[in-house]
């Protein structure tokens, strides 16, 4: 195996990033997390003071979004990625042996396209449209406002359907093939923006819940959450 090189991961707790945060865990890979805030302007920082809004966005990622991600190579060069599914690819590209980013090469379009599609579709339109609808319209009208908030949460209920729906299917009780993807860590993190955020009583997506419960029995994310400093939320 090549030397893997140095990683700097950037979270911010029970986001998107979480879900690199319990890959890197599920491939034992060694990483600095830094966790970040927010500063006056609202633009994440890093919270150990190491990097301000500006040199975050300079640096790690473009947007002053999380997950920020660097890799430093032996030779010193640095690179940062951005994008949860492309850091996610990239970190089982580093451990192949684990297939986590599926093992046959059907298998490896499935996960790119539930990757994707939870990044894109789930997160990228239906939770943006109803966590920030000002991306979409004018905010300051309340009715169109209200209009995008509810697309978007009508989006989201479509989007936790069609999970449950998969899993309802008989198969290995993971999202794709017979062992843990890149996949079920994302469905995880997303199933419980589905408490968090939206409000919802996931409970009523049965097998979303078993499955959600069952990647928490994993260490990975027992370490992922606890790195992150949050409960769990099944016990
Ligand atoms: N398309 C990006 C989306 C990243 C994203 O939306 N990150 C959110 C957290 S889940 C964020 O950093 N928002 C800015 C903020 O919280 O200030 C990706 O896949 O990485």
């Amino acid at each position: 195996m090549a030397p893997l090189p140095d990683i700097t991961f950037y979270y911010f707790p029970l986001a998107c990033s979480q879900a690199v945060h319990i890959v890197l865990h599920e491939l034992a890979i060694p990483f600095k997390a830094v966790s970040t805030r927010h500063n006056s302007d609202r633009k994440l920082e890093a919270a150990d003071g190491s990097l301000t809004a500006e040199e975050y966005r300079d640096q790690v990622h473009h947007s002053n979004y999380v997950p920020g991600f660097v890799v430093t190579f032996p030779d010193g060069n640095k690179e940062s990625i951005t994008e949860t599914p492309a850091i996610l690819s990239y970190l089982a590209s580093l451990v192949p042996e684990r297939n986590l980013g599926g093992k046959t090469e059907l298998e490896k379009a499935k996960v790119l396209s539930w990757i994707m599609w939870i990044g894109g579709t789930l997160q990228g339109t239906a939770y943006s449209a109803f966590l920030a609808p000002r991306r979409f319209v004018d905010a300051s009208d309340e009715k169109l406002k209200e209009g995008v908030q509810a697309g978007g949460r009508r989006n989201i209920e479509a989007g936790y359907d069609h999970i449950e729906k998969h899993l309802q299917k008989p198969g290995s009780g993971w999202l794709v093939g017979q062992d843990v993807t890149l996949a079920d860590a994302y469905a995880y993190v997303i199933y419980r923006w589905g408490i968090r955020l939206a409000g919802y009583d996931m409970e009523k997506y049965k097998k979303y819940t078993e499955f959600a419960r069952r990647l928490e029995g994993r260490e990975s994310v027992k370490k992922a959450l606890e790195d992150e400093g949050v409960p769990a939320h099944f016990n």
